[in-house]
């Protein structure tokens, strides 16, 4: 006899705990995704007889590095780097680095798992994986980050390659950082290989929109589920955590199609806006300054700063969580539920624990999750590998309608999956039925590998 569906993914889910000991946030994105398919498990028992679920939780690859830097007192520090290269079966590696004292290896394989499934959502042939290292760039000056970099990339050089692996920006590494990575890439190599690496600067080999693209992709995303209820983002309220790259442009473009963005956050509290964040001023404060986000309270009458707290007890009609992992808890679901809140995107990559979905699942509250709301800062990370490998530049404009394009399009995958496996509207299950289906398909064909 055959066994159930059930109870292959429980198997294959309590295996991999074993395996993967002491790695929650792992442990918790690949539940999510494992009991989102059980009915295509039922559909398709041939990927239950190539043991597809056991080798998607399985790692091709992992890389672990020592990382030893000097800072600008003259002592030697060090890091720990990782790589971990999740899935290739539709195209190269790809996924983002992220430095943050709090990265461990599960975290990056929570970040790699997600990316497998993201990746294949967007349609652009495209593997995952992720890395990053416990740096905190924060306080660190240029030259200590820029050194950092540089020790990072004499590692990591030799598993990249715009064929093999191509990662890019995460929480912690933007512009600059990328800069001095690609720099020590390219001495390391003697190559300008420009599809090395995404979100590169525009000046060599970086795509229009791609900084712009998780946080107007998110939007996107939340404008066509809300327009599935023939309802729209002009003149609502939206609250808005983290004040990084996905926050920034998420508000921008919460506000250029008529609502208003009244919050943002960073580690040490978060600011209320009710005129509207002023876009300008939150760029200067996080992205020219560095700085804290009181400063921008400081600087902005009617705006106000709360160190204690959560920003989820701010009412408004939208939320999207911008910062990071586990940032939103049933509790805050509630509270936001409890305020009328008609639609949740998720721009930060699972930043709603398990509670706070079900939560707004039980209460129709519209929800996108990460994996199909962020997808376009990796979709348009692909777009960037397109121009480098054809020597293209496509303006701002096109850029973004192909942006717009394919969070349509996204959107429309993860609504008809959700659909086909018996959960209209659960974009969670459709995301990952969606996602898992090219991949699974991809794996069979190409044999046991
Ligand atoms: P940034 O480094 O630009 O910004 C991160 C923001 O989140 C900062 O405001 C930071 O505050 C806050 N934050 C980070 N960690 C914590 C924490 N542990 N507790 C409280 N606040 C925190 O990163 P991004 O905007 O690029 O990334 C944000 C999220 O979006 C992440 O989940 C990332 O994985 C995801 N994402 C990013 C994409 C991209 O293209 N950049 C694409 C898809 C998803 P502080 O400065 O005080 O630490
Ligand atoms: O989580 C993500 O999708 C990213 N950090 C972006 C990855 C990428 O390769 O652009």
């Amino acid at each position: 006899m055959t066994s159930s569906a059930s109870s292959i993914i429980h198997d294959v889910y309590e295996a991999a705990v074993t395996r993967n000991a002491g790695e929650p946030e792992f442990h918790q994105a690949m539940w999510e995704v494992l009991e989102s398919v059980e009915a295509v498990i039922e559909q398709h028992p041939e990927y239950a007889e190539a043991a597809i679920l056991d080798r998607l939780v399985e790692p091709e690859r992992q890389i672990m590095f020592r990382v030893p830097w000097v800072d600008d007192a003259g002592r030697v520090q060090v890091n720990r780097g990782f790589r971990v290269q999740f899935n290739s079966a539709l195209g190269p590696y790809k996924g983002g680095l992220r430095f943050h004292p709090s990265v461990n290896l599960g975290i990056i394989k929570f970040l790699g798992f997600e990316q497998i499934l993201k990746n294949a959502l967007t349609g652009q042939g495209i593997g995952g994986a992720k890395g990053g290292a416990d740096f905190d760039p924060h306080g660190r000056s240029d030259a200590e980050v820029m050194r950092f970099s540089q020790s990072f990339m004499s590692e990591l050089y030799r598993h990249l390659g715009e064929h093999t692996d191509v990662p890019a920006g995460d929480i912690g590494v933007g512009g600059r950082e990328i800069g001095y990575l690609f720099g020590q890439y390219r001495r390391l190599t003697n190559r300008h290989e420009s599809g090395m690496f995404t979100g590169k600067s525009v000046l060599w080999g970086g795509a229009e929109v791609r900084t712009e693209a998780t946080g107007y992709g998110a939007v996107f995303f939340l404008e066509e589920m809300l327009a599935m209820r023939k309802d729209g983002i002009d003149g609502r309220t939206a609250v808005v955590s983290g004040s990084g790259n996905v926050a920034i442009y998420a508000i921008d473009k919460v506000q250029q199609l008529g609502g208003r963005a009244i919050t943002a956050s960073d580690s040490s509290g978060y600011i209320v806006d009710e005129a509207g964040i002023d876009v300008e001023l939150l760029k200067q404060v996080k992205e020219v300054e560095r700085g804290r986000i009181s400063s921008y309270a400081d600087r902005r009458a009617g705006a106000r700063f709360i160190a204690d707290g959560r920003v989820w007890d701010v009412a408004g009609d939208l939320a999207l969580p911008c910062a990071t992992q586990n940032e939103l808890n049933g509790s805050d679901a509630a509270t936001l539920i409890g305020n009328g809140v008609v639609a949740v995107a998720e721009g930060a990559n699972m930043p709603c624990t398990p509670e706070a979905v079900h939560a707004f699942r039980d209460a129709g509250v519209l929800f996108g999750p990460g994996k199909a709301a962020n997808a376009g800062g990796v979709a348009t990370s692909a777009l960037e590998m397109s121009q480098n490998a054809s020597r293209q530049r496509w303006d701002f404009e096109s850029s973004e309608e192909k942006l717009h394009a394919i969070m349509r399009d996204v959107h429309h995958s993860a609504y008809a999956a959700s659909e086909k496996y018996g959960h209209p509207g659960d974009y969670v299950v459709g995301a990952n039925c969606a996602g898992f289906v090219r991949v699974a398909d991809a794996m069979l064909a190409q044999g046991l590998i």
